[in-house]
């Protein structure tokens, strides 16, 4: 078998999508998803100018070949752009894998470990009152395990909380939006606020909350210790992940577990992470964490260290990438949880899925492959739309230094 042929499919049903679609000479095709938020021409041009031409002629079969081929073979590697495009060719072969034997993913890789799997949802008020409201509908839904974020006292903006209540999308239409960043404002409600969710709606509930990168480490351990009574299923991201030492900080202080990665995307990111045991959920989604291939040997090598699977699932990211992060949690061993945002009904227009919510939980059928499929035709009516993640300054108008 050869591959014949691959294209991107740019697409906006309500936000944008990019899609590397590899056909074959006996008409089997893959998908993978290669959408980074507010990078996605970056992805495109990668994939058109230097991947496409090399991956025409290859046998789809090799996907360990192929990946180091991308991966090594470029020399200049690594990068949130270049691997976000390895991940989208490596998903898409393990795609056509699975419809050449006739099986889906999660068989090729382990089988099932479990029938289904976990997921949390997010939770995100104006203020403390509206948060809880939003939590208590969410409890409603059947989720067992909600993230937790709200509009904080001083800072007039804050990531990902929505002020008109539209759908999750940090994302503004057109260039960068400017946004304040208060950090002792903050750390003063956030205790405060999980206080309130616990005495509300008890101890049964698993909590989590995103920290987005903005403390330095002192801060993010002042923060977990704080957040202690609280039993948090996990803090993400407490600081940037470049410096892995940091993390060295924000363990000596607090036993609440952390979440590190949605940015990432190789093992090497992090590896002195797990060899100090200072992590205990990687975040890094298949499509930006070098695919099915590399996340099977970052998950081995997490399995070894005690540390579990949290994957990235925000509405930026496919449904390509959420059947394949559901076939990836269901075989691999330390799996935890997995992100879940339901993408809004018009994606429905474009993308056909085969996954479903249900209680707290998702599954997803047995098509061959990861088992989603692109209405080429629909995606044309939704052009591409140019839209940025925000920038932060501290109060004082400095860049914040995150
Ligand atoms: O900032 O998906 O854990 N989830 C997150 C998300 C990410 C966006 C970036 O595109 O942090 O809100
Ligand atoms: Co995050």
């Amino acid at each position: 078998m050869k591959i014949t042929e691959a294209k991107v499919i740019v697409c906006c049903p309500g936000r944008n999508f990019v899609t590397l679609k590899i056909i074959t000479d006996q008409g089997i095709f893959g998908l993978g998803d290669a959408t980074l938020n507010g990078m996605e021409k970056s992805v495109v041009a990668y994939l058109e100018n230097y991947c496409i031409p090399s991956l025409i002629g290859r046998d789809p079969a090799n996907t360990e070949d192929i990946w180091h081929y991308f991966y090594r073979g470029v020399y200049w590697r690594r990068g949130a752009v270049s691997m976000t495009a390895v991940s989208a060719i490596d998903m898409a072969l393990w795609d056509i894998k699975g419809k050449v034997l006739n099986t889906p993913l999660y068989n090729l890789i382990g089988g099932k470990s479990r029938d289904k799997v976990l997921v949390y949802c997010h939770a995100n008020g104006k203020n403390i009152d509206d948060t809880l409201d939003k939590v208590g509908t969410e409890i409603e839904n059947g989720f067992k395990a909600v993230r937790i974020q709200s509009g904080i006292p001083g800072i007039e903006n804050t990531y990902g909380v929505s002020k008109d209540n539209k759908p999750y999308e940090p994302a503004h239409k057109g260039l960068a939006h400017e946004e304040f960043w208060d950090t002792s404002s903050y750390l003063n409600f956030i205790p405060a606020l999980f206080k309130k969710v616990r005495e509300t709606y008890g101890d049964n509930l698993h909590l989590l909350h995103d920290v987005h990168h903005r403390c330095t480490p002192i801060e993010a351990a002042r923060l977990a210790r704080e957040l202690e009574p609280y039993h948090l299923f996990w803090l993400e991201d407490p600081v940037a992940g470049e410096l892995q030492e940091g993390l060295r900080l924000i363990r000596q202080h607090s036993t609440t577990p952390i979440a590190i990665g949605e940015v990432f995307n190789s093992i090497y990111d992090y590896s002195t992470l797990f060899s100090e045991q200072l992590i205990d959920y990687i975040r890094m989604p298949v499509a930006h964490g070098g695919g099915i291939t590399h996340l099977l040997k970052v998950s081995a090598m997490a399995s070894v260290y005690h540390i579990n699977t949290g994957f990235h699932g925000a509405t930026d990211l496919s449904p390509v990438n959420l059947a394949a992060a559901i076939h990836f949690n269901l075989a691999v061993n330390n799996f935890g949880i997995q992100e879940y945002m339901p993408h809004q009904e018009i994606v429905n227009e474009v993308f056909k899925t085969n996954y479903q919510y249900e209680n707290g939980f998702l599954s997803i059928d047995d098509s061959p492959g990861i088992g989603v499929d692109i209405d080429e035709k629909s995606a044309l009516r939704f052009p591409y739309t140019m839209a940025r993640l925000p920038v932060n300054r501290k109060t004082d108008g400095t860049m914040f230094n995150w």
